[in-house]
This record gives C-alpha cells, structure tokens and sequence, in this order.
C-alpha cells in the first residue's frame, strides 16, 4: 500500500481526481478537510515545503474543484507555492513523499506536471495578468462554458502586476478572482491596501439583497438591463457613502466578501453565486494561514516555508546574516544608510537592522521594481540605500536598474542573495541570470564574495563608492573548507583578484572563476595537480568592471600555449566567461592560448537536488577535470 494511502484517510483515499472528490456527500466535506490537512503536516515535515499557506486554503481549494472542472476551467495559483491540495485531488497524491526532489514532484505550480496546472508559477502577483491572457483566448476562440479563476494572496496583492491586471479586466470576461486575506505575506503583511481591507466589509445580508435586486431587474424585458445598470450606479453612490469606496467596485467588478474562507459551505456558496453572475467577480475570503496545525497557527512566518530558513545548527552564519550584521553595524555610523526589502525581511537578513534602524528599514511588499526605483529616489537625495533582493526576484527590475538608478548614476547598493543554483524550490528560483543581465549596465560594479570577510569588504567599498553596485552571493553559509583553506594560504590582501599562483610562476592550466563554485575549481586542481598539469587559480572578487579584472589577470596567465578556462555557476550567455574573454581578447590577451567557458547550458532543465547540483549542472569539478583534459 502506498505510503500516502494509509488506512486513516478514509475518504481521501477514494478520491483521485475531481470526479472524485465531486462524490463525495455534503455532510463529509469537514471531515475531508480534516484528513488533508493531517496529510499535508505529515508530507510536508518530512519534505520541507510551504505548510502555512496550504494549510489555510484547504476548503478554498476543495471547493474549487468541487463547483469548477479542471483542465476544462483554469485555476492558477498566484506563486504557486499554495497549490498542494489542488495537486492533491488531480491525481498527484501519491507522488506527495517526492516533493520538491529531482523529478518528483514540483512546489509550485508547473505547466509539464500536470494538464490541470494551466499556468506555470513561482515568483509573485503574475497569476491575475496570465489569468486574463487565458479568458481572452478563450473568448477569441468562441469557449463560452470555460471559467478562468486566479486564487491571489493579501501578499501578493503587495505587487504592482496585480493591480495592473484588476485595471485591466476586459467586462466581457468572466474571471473570478480570489483574495486571500491571511494578513499574511511571509513575514506580516503591509501597506496600505493590506490595511484598507479590513474596510471592505459588506453584510451578507448587503450582498444577497444585491444579488436578487439584480436578478429581478435584469429579469424585465428590455428595460431590464437599463434599469439594473442604473441600480448599480445607485447603489455604488449609497454604498461609497455608506463605506467608503469600494476598490474593487470601482474598478468594474463584481464583489463578493469578505467570508469566512475556512468555512467550507460559505466558500462553496459564494464559488456557486461567482459563476452565476456572468462578469468579472472578486471574492474575498479571510482564511487563517497555518490553520488546523497549533505551531503554524501561532508562528505562520516559521512555517511559511519549511526547511527553508537558512538557519542550521551550526555556528557560522550564512552570509544573509553576515550582510545584515554588517549593514545594521555599518548604519550606525553612517546615519544614511537605509535598507530596503520586498517582502523578504528574514530571508534577507535585514530582521536585526529593522530593529535596530526602523526609521531607515523599509519593507514595500512583493514589489521588487518599486523598491528599486524607490531606491534611486532615496540615492537622489544623499541617502545610502541599499536593497536586498533575491537573485530571482530581481530580475523583474531589470528596467528600473538600467533606467532609474544605471542611468542616472545614483549610488545605489544592490544585494543580491540567493545567487546560484537553487535546490529544493526548481528552477523558478534559480539565480543564474544576475551576472548575465548585470554585465550589460553601463556603470555598475559587480562583486562576487565568497567569504563572509570579503562580503563585508565588498559592502564598505560598494556603499562608500558613490556609484551603483551590486554584490551577489549564495545561499547559506560559507562552509566550503577547501576555499577557506585557499584564503589561509593567501592571506588577506587588496579586495578584487585573488589567486594562489605565485610571482613568475606560470601553470599549463589558469582556472578563473568565482562565488561559490570555486570550491569545484579547488578540487579539481588538486586533481590536475597530481596528474602533474599544474593548475592556478584566479578567484574574482570584483567582476565588473571587466577591463579593471582583466588588467588584474595579466600577471596570472599561463604557459605560451596554456588553457585559460573560465568557469561559472551562471547561464553562459552574456556571463563572466563571455565577458572577460571578450574583454581581454581585444586587448589581445588570450592570443597564443586555448580558452574555454565552462557554465550554464541555454535552457531550464536545470537540477534541483542541492548535494550533487554542480554534477548535473555539467559544472562540477568532475566536468573541469574533463575540460582541462
Ligand atoms: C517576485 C517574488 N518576490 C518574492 C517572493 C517570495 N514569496 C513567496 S510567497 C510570498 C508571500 C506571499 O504572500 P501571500 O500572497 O499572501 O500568500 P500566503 O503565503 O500568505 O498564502 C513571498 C514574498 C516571490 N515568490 N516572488
């Protein structure tokens, strides 16, 4: 018997699509309900994963599939990251124990797995925009029985896409749009939308005389629709009165909200009037994150994601906490530094800075564009900023990186963490682009520590610099021994090239690279080294610019007829190995050598097993040994 079909999951043992669950009786839904949630603590402590969210939107997703019919009707699950239930009843329960391991089954929800996850997710607020794409298709090809529903978080509601979405909702849709209130991002939700929700609170009572007025008059022949046009004007003057303003309403949807979201009649009840109405509806439902399991409940951030902190048992710090230690230490003297997150204090390491400095912490929510250009607009006026950003989630900013802070040269500090390969989470939060898309800004200053002392020598340089810089560096911890080892053999010198190649001493093989697959660059060398090809190394602090690292490299080349390999943890379009090779190639320093680029291939099937991922990336020292060869 498979694993996940254990005898205490009477009910959900029998259901292995929607047709399924669509069986089973009314009076049984609770206790369904109540078996899905001891199945996701019992998978998901034993994966890692999301807990929080899925735990809040058990009833929410049952019910979906209950009134709506998956491939027919779309539902996308904006991030994606609260989609396990919905995999869970299309058929994908007993691949449960592979969460989130290679070739099992993803986090998020992913367009390959499955023929009910319509639209591929993982970075936020993009399900509303995909959403509409989708209805709009639908319309142009004549579909007119296929619903499109986008579930949408209080958090993700933080991004600008969304509302770029909501005021953009063609009436002669018929989306159904689902805000999730939890008052939850990953930490606390914020901003003044987060706040103004609380206001937007009509009495069932309100809704239902809504609803029948409505019907009654669109019910009288030809004047019907007339005079149910004029009721809404009508009502939306009294009601705005009465309430304030409506957002939702006056941006041309139906809403119906706020409901208990953790009651499964209410949500079914309001799924059923959604589809009625033959227009764009929003229903707001207010679900509990973490609900049903007492240590979510009471901590919904620690179990937002677990075994995903960052934090182990072991004493070091990783380098998020190093960053933050320094920055906060660093804000002290320096009484305009600011620090500035999107939606990502913890991850980030900023928690002790927002404690210390709350006046010059700002968190602005899942809007990692705004918090650049706001960046930019804090560095115009003299401030320090400095913005930490996870290497996936900036590249929605590419735009105001070039336009608002490259361009008009103001000094501001990108941290960019979580640069690299990625396991658990796939290959929607790998951060293999960053150097790529970085490279091509005139202007700004690439550093790539891989010590936690030469992170911190990388952020004094980079704040005092006056100029835009960016810092990227991986996830956890500097752990690598046999880089600490190359560090204690070299010492502490000037920050930007590091090598282990003495002067006047030339190696048949020059190995440049940097971040944390030098550890890779390390083992091969002794490798090589012991085959009798003598191998250097060239570890680069400072990337960009390339013509100051090129300089840097002139007194570390090879024999006359030597391999210079350029090794990277990064795509291999527009990356180091392009850029610096080019770089020296028209000073004409790669002539009378071999040179190679060892990095990313051109697509996504990217691994996500954290222990071997530089093996199946084609990067390991294994594939360096191979390339020296
Ligand atoms: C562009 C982007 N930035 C940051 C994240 C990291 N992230 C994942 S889930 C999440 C919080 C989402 O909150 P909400 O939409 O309210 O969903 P909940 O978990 O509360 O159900 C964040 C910030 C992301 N996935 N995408």
């Amino acid at each position: 018997m498979p694993e996940n079909s254990i005898e205490k999951y009477k009910i959900l043992n029998r259901i292995n699509s929607p047709d399924d669950l669509k069986k089973v009786k009314e009076e049984d839904m609770e206790a369904l309900a109540a078996e899905v949630r001891e199945f996701l603590i019992e998978n998901v402590s034993r994966t890692g994963g999301h807990l929080a969210s899925n735990l809040g939107v058990v009833e929410l997703s049952l019910a979906l599939h209950r009134v709506f019919s998956t491939p027919k009707d779309h539902i996308i699950f904006d991030v994606g990251h609260q989609s396990y239930v919905h995999k869970m009843i299309t058929g994908r329960k007993d691949a449960f124990s592979d969460l989130r391991k290679p070739g099992g089954l993803s986090g998020f929800e992913k367009r390959a797995e499955s023929e009910h996850d319509c639209f591929g997710t993982g970075h936020s607020s993009t399900s509303l925009s995909a959403a509409i794409g989708i209805a709009q298709a639908d319309r142009l090809k004549g579909e007119k029985d296929r619903f499109t529903i986008a579930v949408v978080g209080d958090g993700a509601f933080t991004g600008g896409m969304i509302h770029e979405a909501l005021n953009n909702c063609d009436p002669r849709l018929r989306l159904i749009i689902i805000l999730n209130e939890n008052e939850m991002s990953i930490s606390k939700n914020i901003g003044h939308f987060a706040e103004n929700l609380s206001r937007l609170r009509t009495t069932r009572g309100y809704i239902k005389t809504k609803r029948l007025t409505r019907r009654f008059l669109s019910r009288i022949p030809v004047i019907g629709k007339a005079l149910s046009s004029f009721f809404i004007l009508v009502k939306k003057a009294v009601k705005n009165a009465m309430y304030k303003s409506n957002y939702f309403e006056d941006m041309g949807l139906y809403y119906i909200g706020p409901i208990d979201g953790n009651d499964y009649s209410q949500i079914e009840s309001a799924l059923y009037n959604a589809k009625e109405q033959g227009e764009n509806v929003v229903i707001h439902i207010k679900t509990q994150k973490g609900k049903g399991f007492a240590p979510a409940e009471a901590d919904p951030s620690g179990y937002h994601s677990m075994a995903c902190s960052g934090k182990t048992a072991s004493g070091s710090l990783t380098f998020s906490e190093v960053f933050g230690r320094k920055l906060t230490e660093m804000a002290e003297k320096d009484k305009s530094i600011c620090a500035i997150t999107a939606a990502m204090c913890d991850g980030t390491g900023l928690c002790t800075f927002k404690d210390k400095h709350p006046d010059r912490f700002f968190d602005v929510g899942i809007a990692e564009p705004h918090a650049l250009t706001f960046a930019a607009g804090l560095a115009a006026e003299g401030m320090k900023p400095v913005a930490a950003i996870y290497s996936t989630f900036l590249q929605r900013g590419y735009d105001n990186i070039i336009h608002d802070i490259a361009l008009q040269e103001l000094p501001v500090t990108l941290c960019i963490d979580r640069a690299g390969l990625n396991g658990a989470d796939g290959a929607t939060h790998h951060g293999i682009f960053d150097v790529a898309f970085l490279s091509e800004v005139p202007g700004m200053t690439i550093y790539a520590p891989v010590t936690a002392n030469v992170l911190e020598m990388a952020l004094e340089e980079a704040v005092s610099s006056g100029k835009p810089a960016a810092i990227r560096y991986a996830s956890g911890r500097e752990n690598s021994e046999i880089v600490k080892a190359f560090y204690s053999d070299i010492g502490i010198g000037k920050l930007g090239v590091r090598s282990d190649i003495k002067a006047e001493e030339k190696p048949d093989i020059l190995i440049v690279t940097y971040g944390r697959i030098a550890a890779e660059a390390l083992k091969a060398k002794a490798e090589l080294d012991k085959e009798g090809k003598k191998c250097g190394i060239v570890l680069l602090e400072k990337l960009k610019p390339y013509g100051e690292a090129a300089d840097n490299l002139r007194s570390y080349m090879p024999k006359e007829g030597g391999l210079v390999l350029f090794l990277e943890e990064e795509i291999r379009a527009g990356g180091m190995g392009m850029m610096l090779s080019d770089e020296m190639t028209r000073r004409g320093m790669l002539e009378g050598f071999v040179y190679k680029l060892l990095a990313l291939d051109d697509n996504f099937a990217i691994p996500e097993k954290e222990e071997t991922i530089f093996e199946t990336a084609g990067v390991s020292a294994e594939y360096i040994i191979k390339e020296c060869r």
